[in-house]
């Protein structure tokens, strides 16, 4: 069984049942997240051996969200405990014209007060076959930065296979750091880029567009500024509303562009962690070998299905998503 790693924030969502605003509402539903977090339970669910290293509070919030990641297989024996609070978000869900919108509650978390050098990356990667991470956590504290780096440099060493999700955030990066300078150390040491125009121009200063063409001038530069990258996948998404999107992917193997079936979707349910379920097909797909193409119709597949279904996660498992995938389904149509 394949073993994956991830590190990064826990975070808990709160959110009104059905489509009500905060103000009208006296009972809110809760499910655990946070970007890393939901690709370790997704890769759990689709049967890789997943380890998921955090801190949360020593309370029985910290206690619950362990249980929530255990509940779906998650190792969490390296999550430490704090006396700060679990981090905290708040979700009004959208509709139609009404996107989404979510306030968070995290500056003094038991994430952010985590120490550099207190976690034994040595011991955690053992036996490991893949690691990954997000431009989330480093952006969050020095402390975050420092451990993630130290990660990075450990994974490098024992040769396991690093994937990132560099999402810039312009509301986080308040500690100090330049974002695009601290992204920059930590891409370089990844293998797998998953992100397109929008990072591309942040990492790169370019000023490229959404179109395939553009991605594959920014893939091609992103290579050349980073060597150890081999692949580059993106995921896209048009829609004219917040219930209606067509979900597409692409990626560069250094080569050549790969694109796939597009899906649309005319319901969305949830749209959060929808980039997680995305980022986790592309690990599930890279780390069995599938093709270019398989890897990319795989994790689209997912991205999508992640869109109908409630709470942060992904928790369709690998029949569901190789159906829709393999377009062995009842039209596109989800
Ligand atoms: O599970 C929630 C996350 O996917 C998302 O909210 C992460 O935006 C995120 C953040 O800033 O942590």
């Amino acid at each position: 069984m394949k073993k994956v790693v991830t590190f990064g924030e826990i975070l808990a969502r709160l959110t009104p049942p059905g489509f009500k605003k905060m103000a009208q509402t006296n009972q809110l539903e809760i499910y655990y997240g946070g970007t890393e977090t939901n690709v370790s339970v997704s890769l759990s669910i689709l049967g890789c051996q997943t380890m998921h290293v955090s801190r949360v509070s020593d309370d029985f919030l910290g206690n619950a969200a362990l249980s929530n990641l255990k509940s779906n297989g998650v190792d969490t024996s390296y999550v430490q405990k704090g006396e700060e609070p679990l981090g905290l978000y708040f979700v009004e869900p959208g509709a139609v014209v009404r996107s989404g919108v979510i306030s968070y509650n995290r500056n003094h978390s038991a994430f952010r007060a985590l120490e550099p050098n207190s976690i034994p990356w040595a011991a955690i990667f053992k036996n490991a076959d893949w690691f990954h991470w997000t431009g989330i956590t480093p952006a969050h504290s020095e402390n975050n930065f420092l451990a993630l780096k130290e990660a990075l440099m450990i994974a490098k060493e024992m040769k396991v296979t690093v994937s990132c999700d560099p999402a810039y955030r312009t509301g986080l990066w308040k500690y100090g750091r330049k974002a695009e300078d601290a992204l920059k150390g930590l891409v370089a040491l990844s293998d797998v880029f998953i992100g397109g125009a929008e990072q591309f121009n942040e990492l790169l200063g370019t000023d490229l567009s959404l179109s395939d063409e553009d991605f594959k001038k920014g893939s091609i530069a992103l290579k050349a500024e980073f060597p150890k990258i081999k692949t580059i996948y993106d995921k896209t998404r048009t829609g004219k509303n917040a219930s209606w999107h067509q979900i597409e992917a692409r990626m560069w193997n250094g080569k050549n562009l790969f694109s796939c079936e597009p899906i649309e979707i005319t319901h969305i349910v949830d749209r959060i962690g929808t980039g997680d379920a995305f980022a986790a097909g592309v690990i599930f797909g890279e780390l069995n070998n599938y093709s270019e193409k398989e890897t990319l119709a795989f994790a689209n597949a997912a991205c999508a299905i992640k869109h109908t279904i409630e709470g942060d996660a992904n928790l369709a498992d690998f029949n569901e998503i190789n159906q829709i995938a393999r377009g062995n389904t009842s039209g596109r149509l989800i």
